[in-house]
């Protein structure tokens, strides 16, 4: 027993950092996005954008001349699978921060462990409320949805100025989509519109007959959805395809071109709410330069998630070339430890001209962000693929 108890110990021992680790160069900075499962149908965009960023700054000379080097875990979809992605990022691969999970839902699991490793988390996509309440090193440069979702509401009401009835749809089993639903539906009442149905789903249905019945029963004007982009999409054509004609708003679940061959044609005239767009690249240069580098990568437009995947490794390039600056020591020669603490605070320091335009970061870790979108799919004749064109 008394060995087994040692050899646990050494066990649990050599999974933690030994205090004496030094930086590796080039500097490993961990990426956890779902690289598989249907989340991917995001993940794969923060891939892209991550990819871009890499590759653009150390071109540009990395932190100071050293190069960074992105370490890729596949979180797959569900929180199992981010533990273990963090677990290999900390423990195994040494990063200096992990830029991740896609999912709200992820990252109320995964996160507390790198807190607890002392390792600064970003989040490049996570918008559900409490996400920098998880722990001092928790921070995200994507905005939450109580700063973003009221404007596509706003921008319904414009569109149909005698809006009145709405019905409110979101997955109960996504920790972001039933915080969204929260922001939409206080923002519906301060507008002065009614919510005359609430229907809730789960991000693995297929099947919206029921849902969508309730939301036609309800004589619903607008129809507002918290979901992912499988589910969502299956609904938004579904609702299409039972008569539904009102308009209908997407959260952010619902702002990525993945989603277009779901719904397809049936896709026109969702209106999405948005932290970034291509489309407002005149004031922006770095937008400018941004995208069109990524056009010219992918051969098609930068969607929100490449684009907060690609400003989320820029900031912590950033945050690394700040402390080189300040102490005057190179990334290289600090200890894997007191670099992570560093690194947390740099992070919280100062602002970061990316393609979402000016942000920072608070204390808290919560990003400041000035400038918001809505778009509205237009879906191109080949009912597969469309774009986000920018209505306000
Ligand atoms: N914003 C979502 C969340 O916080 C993720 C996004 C990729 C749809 O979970």
């Amino acid at each position: 027993m008394k060995r087994i108890v040692i050899a646990l110990a050494l066990v649990l021992c050599a999974a933690q950092p030994a205090l004496a680790d030094k930086v590796a160069t080039p500097i490993p900075i961990g990426i956890a996005v779902a690289q598989t499962s249907n989340v991917a149908l995001f993940g794969q965009e923060q891939v892209n954008g991550a990819k871009l960023a890499e590759e653009r700054l150390n071109a540009a000379g990395g932190v100071n001349g050293t190069k960074i080097a992105l370490v890729f875990q596949d979180t797959a979809g569900d929180e199992a699978g981010a533990v273990n992605a963090f677990q290999n990022l900390l423990n195994r691969d040494k990063v200096v921060a992990i830029i991740g999970p896609t999912l709200s839902q992820q990252a109320f699991a995964a996160n507390p462990i790198a807190d607890r490793a002392k390792t600064p988390v970003v989040g490049p996509s996570n918008t559900a409320k409490g996400i920098p309440e998880i722990g001092e090193f928790v921070g995200r440069i994507s905005a939450p949805m109580t700063q973003v979702a009221p404007n596509s509401l706003k921008q319904a009401m414009k569109i149909k100025p005698d809006l009145k009835r709405v019905a409110v749809l979101y997955a109960q089993n996504d920790a972001f989509s039933s915080s969204e639903t929260t922001t939409f539906q206080d923002a519906i009442k301060e507008l002065g519109l009614e919510t005359v149905t609430v229907q809730k789903f789960q991000t693995t249905d297929t099947d919206f007959t029921t849902q969508v019945t309730a939301v036609l029963g309800a004589n619903a004007d607008l129809v507002v959805i918290s979901g992912l982009a499988a589910d969502s999409g299956n609904l938004v054509k579904q609702l299409r395809q039972l008569g539904y004609k009102g308009l209908i708003v997407g959260g952010n679940g619902l702002n990525s071109p993945n989603m277009f061959p779901v719904c397809g044609a049936l896709c026109n005239d969702v209106l999405v709410a948005q932290a970034y767009s291509p489309g407002a690249v005149d004031k922006n240069p770095v937008n400018k330069d941004f995208a069109a580098a990524f056009e010219a990568a992918y051969k098609k437009g930068p969607a929100q998630f490449s684009a907060q995947a690609y400003a989320a490794v820029q900031v912590v390039v950033e945050a690394l070339a700040k402390i080189e600056k300040e102490t005057g020591k190179k990334i290289a020669d600090f200890e894997l430890a007191d670099l992570r603490a560093a690194l947390n605070k740099s992070l919280r320091t100062g602002t970061y001209l990316t393609p979402m335009g000016e942000i920072s970061m608070a204390p808290s870790g919560e990003v400041q962000q000035k400038d918001f979108y809505v778009s509205k799919i237009v879906m191109n004749p080949d009912g597969k693929t469309g774009a986000f064109v920018l209505v306000s």
